[in-house]
């Protein structure tokens, strides 16, 4: 796929196809979008991240990864749909050049790509990392788990061949401190966005306490604000609240790492649907997951740029 014009945004697409795809879309918006390579996988693959930027240098900046889970199929198609809605809405959408004119966007569209590639090879429903843990014959670390926040506290588990396995340490895994890196290297972003799939739910800090974080009741209005718009679209439902208080107890998260390094709005998303499809969410559901999920992130990214702090 060599044109954004024919890349086809209601299909999955291998690894290759998604960065090939990357390229064209920095040759189409060289002034606003770049690629930045921020490190390699356990399997040594290149980990890119799309920025969108009109200038100046590090301007407040918005974080958004998808498919840090490597499954869940919707979040690294709805990344893809969305880094070239951003693309093609500058300079014609007034609201999306207006926060592209005091902020940068960061999208990490493929956060786990040797997961990802495991499941286009070996299991489509494998959802850690691939690294090798010393002493066990499984594999692969949740890398929603490895964050130093909370770290092998409830809602994590120790066995290496658990979905939920923590890792040997916190950061253990390159994926996950490849992020950490950019984010504290960079030093200035406001917002912390991470996509999931499915359940449909607008996700605040934390995961690995039910306590209330300080900005709980601003959290809460901004997602419930969002969670409306998204819905205003198609009619789908969403529940908002903390990861603790509306899905599990989880300890290591990244949203958890985000908040309590500092970046106040740091959100989870978990996208269609509530189970019927799950994980193997149908292509034709796509684009109008993307499409519904894009009103709820523009309202979160208006609000920041209208409340600095
Ligand atoms: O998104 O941080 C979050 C909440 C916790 C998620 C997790 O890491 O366990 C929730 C699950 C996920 O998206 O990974 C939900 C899905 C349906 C699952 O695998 O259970
Ligand atoms: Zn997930």
């Amino acid at each position: 796929e060599r044109s954004t014009r024919s890349f086809n945004f209601g299909a999955y697409h291998a690894i290759e196809t998604i960065y090939s795809w990357m390229d064209t879309l920095v040759a189409q918006h060289p002034n606003l979008v770049t690629k930045q390579e921020i490190g390699r996988s356990y399997e040594n693959r290149p980990m890119y991240v799309l920025k969108f930027s009109t200038g100046g240098s590090k301007r407040p900046a918005v974080w958004l990864d998808t498919g840090i889970h490597a499954r869940e199929w919707v979040s690294q198609a709805t990344g893809v749909w969305t880094a070239n809605k951003i693309a093609t809405d500058y300079g014609t959408d007034t609201s999306v050049t207006s926060l592209l004119d005091t902020m940068d966007i960061y999208m990490l569209i493929v956060a786990n790509p040797d997961g990802y590639v495991y499941t286009h090879t070996n299991d489509r429903m494998w959802r850690k990392t691939r690294s090798k843990i010393s002493g066990s014959v499984c594999r692969g670390v949740d890398p929603n788990r490895n964050w130093d926040a909370g770290f092998g506290g409830p809602g994590a588990s120790k066995n290496p061949c658990s979905e939920s396995y923590h890792g040997p340490s916190a950061h253990s895994e390159i994926e996950v401190k490849n992020v950490v890196n950019l984010i504290k290297s960079h030093g200035n972003f406001k917002s912390f966005i991470s996509v999931h799939a499915y359940s449909q739910l607008l996700m605040y800090p934390h995961g690995y306490s039910c306590s209330n974080v300080p900005d709980q009741p601003e959290l809460d209005s901004v997602g419930r604000a969002a969670a409306q718009k998204l819905t205003s679209l198609y009619g789908t439902s969403y529940k908002v609240g903390s990861i603790c208080n509306i899905i599990y107890q989880a300890s290591g998260g990244s949203i958890d790492w985000s908040y309590d390094v500092g970046i106040k709005y740091s959100f989870a998303f978990e996208l269609r649907d509530t189970g019927r499809y799950g994980f193997i969410l149908p292509a034709n559901q796509i684009i109008p997951t993307a499409s519904e999920t894009w009103l709820a992130l523009k309202h979160i990214m208006e609000y920041i740029r209208d409340h600095p702090y």
